[in-house]
């Protein structure tokens, strides 16, 4: 079955993990996507965090699936040369170079424009082009203390915490694959090609726009009443740090379950739904607070919301994470176990979907990688391996007329 993006060629200039995150997801929808990489080095995530003596480290086969692999340096004079000609035959070009990388090397966007008036130039910065830190070369942390994560997570007696879920780069990759396709449609109707710019700052600070909402209401009124700073805390002019507090209008905390003693992870996540108070009240034996003024409003509940979560806690304690979830699932209550990536890992039904999927690579033998998130029911995603470092090297410029001769000499020439 031909793949919806099935020919779209993109040119993959991007490294570490937020442009990969974004070309591997077109890669997976059929588009050819040819990673371009320093001929004898390639991507830096080779080689970081390997485990297998010889093999590409998970780092980099994880984000580079169904890809091409084409080794080039872009620095030398054939290297441009093929270059140029990969952009005159291509739909999208994707970068995350540092502030300025891609001019130097002799491509800005007059020049691609150029080449290629239909081309789609997109790229990932840490900040947006005139911010007053758009010299800055950014990764994951830092970018999540630029856009407000940080200062707004972790514990309210502890320092600004990152998250370990990567909203700096893949979370901006995705949002840049949002922009290409966007860009892709406006060229269909136009035949004109954009460029195309998402800074991981603005991508962690679109989702962190709650937490806008919140500095908004604290300047208002002073008060931030789904806090656990509120009634009994300080609030200072700034939105704090919540520990594990609902960030809408229900409250809810990670809660201890059987074993919390020895398991980091035997803890629930349990939510407070306004409307499911009977409910709840029910499945815990605390039929009396049903009824009982002193709790049966969310506003009369918000002073001694840690008392209660502490009631559900006791009940909790002979139940393991997955017992008690089995119950309060029961009582439609919005619950989860805290899953660690061991369980994860081997979890059934993550399997069945595809989300967590096996893959078999040539010198790294089978590995576990995230498969799509998104399901479609006409489009089954198949995901395969990493290239090596310039697997298709000649391929791709016998792609572009290069005859034998002429590809060996650009290899004598170390252009790729
Ligand atoms: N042939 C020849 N040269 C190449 C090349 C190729 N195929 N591919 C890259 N290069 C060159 C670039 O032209 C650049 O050269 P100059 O700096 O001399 O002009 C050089 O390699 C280094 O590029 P870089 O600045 O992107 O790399 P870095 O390791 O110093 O920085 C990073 C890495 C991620 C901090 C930086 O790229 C960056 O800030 N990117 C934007 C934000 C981003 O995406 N960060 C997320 C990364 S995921 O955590």
């Amino acid at each position: 079955m031909s793949q919806p993006l099935e020919g779209i060629k993109i040119i993959d200039f991007t490294h570490v993990q937020a442009g990969p995150a974004c070309t591997q997801l077109l890669a997976w929808f059929g588009a050819d996507v040819i990673k371009v990489e320093r001929p004898g080095a390639g991507d830096v995530t080779r080689n970081q965090l390997r485990h297998v003596e010889g093999a590409d480290a998970l780092y980099f086969t994880m984000l580079n699936s169904n890809k091409r692999s084409l080794t080039l340096d872009t620095k030398t004079k054939q290297g441009k040369e093929v270059l140029e000609k990969l952009i005159k035959e291509s739909d999208v070009m994707v970068e995350n170079f540092g502030p300025g990388a891609l001019d130097r090397m002799g491509f800005s966007w007059e020049k691609i424009q150029e080449l290629n008036p239909g081309m789609v130039l997109a790229s990932v910065k840490g900040f947006s082009d005139g911010h007053h830190y758009e010299d800055l070369k950014v990764y994951e942390n830092v970018a999540q203390c630029a856009g407000g994560a940080a200062s707004t997570t972790g514990f309210w007696d502890g320092p600004p915490t990152v998250s370990a879920a990567a909203l700096g780069d893949s979370n901006t990759g995705m949002h840049l694959a949002i922009g290409i396709l966007t860009a892709l449609r406006h060229k269909d109707k136009t035949g004109r090609g954009q460029k195309v710019a998402v800074s991981m700052q603005d991508a962690v600070i679109n989702l962190c726009r709650v937490k806008l909402r919140d500095q908004q209401r604290l300047d208002a009124i002073g008060y931030l009443e789904e806090y656990p700073q509120y009634p009994h805390g300080e609030f200072t002019d700034v939105v704090p740090r919540g520990g594990n507090a609902g960030g809408g209008g229900q409250p809810g905390w990670v809660l201890k379950c059987k074993g919390w003693e020895t398991d980091p992870n035997a803890y629930i996540y349990f939510t407070i739904q306004g409307h499911a108070w009977a409910p709840i009240c029910k499945a815990l034996g605390k039929e009396e607070w049903i009824d009982d003024p002193a709790y049966n409003t969310a506003r009369a509940r918000q002073d001694k919301i840690m008392d209660i979560f502490g009631t559900i806690e006791a009940w909790l304690a002979d139940k393991t994470k997955f017992e008690a979830v089995d119950i309060l699932r029961k009582f439609d209550i919005p619950c989860s176990p805290v899953l660690s990536m061991k369980e994860i890992s081997v979890d059934k039904s993550l399997r069945e979907s595809g989300t967590i999927t096996e893959v078999q690579h040539p010198k790294l033998g089978s590995y576990l990688t995230v498969g799509s998130p998104i399901k479609f029911s006409d489009l089954q995603v198949d995901i395969k391996a990493s290239p090596l470092l310039g697997e298709h090297t000649n391929e791709v410029l016998a792609g572009l007329g290069y005859n034998q001769q002429q590809i060996a000499e650009l290899h004598d020439a170390k252009a790729v």
